[in-house]
């Protein structure tokens, strides 16, 4: 095996323990898988709320969120924890800075362009969806080793202003 090769593959087998050893600290749960939804629950996103604005789940129960966007706005629909949507927020606010985010549109030719040089602004992540006016999207969750989670959207200005759904587990 040929030195380079063996480096990229180190290099490879890091990165996703890495994104492993992540998911598992955030302790949001995971994606779910479609044979595995016990429930399903629509979604429908607002200037600048969800309805429903809270969501009882049961621990280990995998749903599938029906999300639309009702808006004149886009949104997003993100399962995270508070330290998360803190983080997330910048990468929304440099999608606004590129003309890739608009206040009522998104560009998703830019998107899918400029994640080949910069991932965020792919905005492909398996906790979330982002939507334009009139989108729906569907995002399958399974609520394992969850706690302290909130449903946000990250789009500038919309967490500050109250755009965050609670999330009751059960056990
Ligand atoms: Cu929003």
């Amino acid at each position: 095996m040929n030195i380079n090769l063996l480096l990229s593959l180190i290099l490879s087998i890091s990165v996703s323990m890495t994104t492993v050893l992540a998911d598992k600290n955030m302790m949001i749960g995971s994606k779910g898988l479609p044979k595995d939804v016990n429930r399903i629950i629509k979604v429908k996103m607002y200037d600048n709320y969800y309805e429903p604005k809270n969501f009882d789940v049961k621990s280990g129960e995998t749903i599938k969120f029906e999300v639309e966007n009702l808006g004149e706005l886009v949104h997003e629909f993100n399962i995270g924890n508070a330290m998360m949507h803190k983080k997330h927020q910048p990468e929304m606010q440099r999608m606004v800075d590129n003309e890739i985010l608009f206040a009522d549109t998104l560009d998703r030719e830019k998107m899918k362009k400029m994640s080949k040089m910069d991932k965020a602004m792919g905005h492909s992540h398996s906790n979330s969806v982002l939507l334009q006016p009139k989108e729906k999207q569907d995002l399958i969750w399974k609520f394992e080793n969850a706690m302290d989670l909130e449903i946000a959207c990250n789009v500038p200005g919309h967490y500050e202003v109250g755009m965050i759904a609670t999330v009751n587990i059960k056990y």
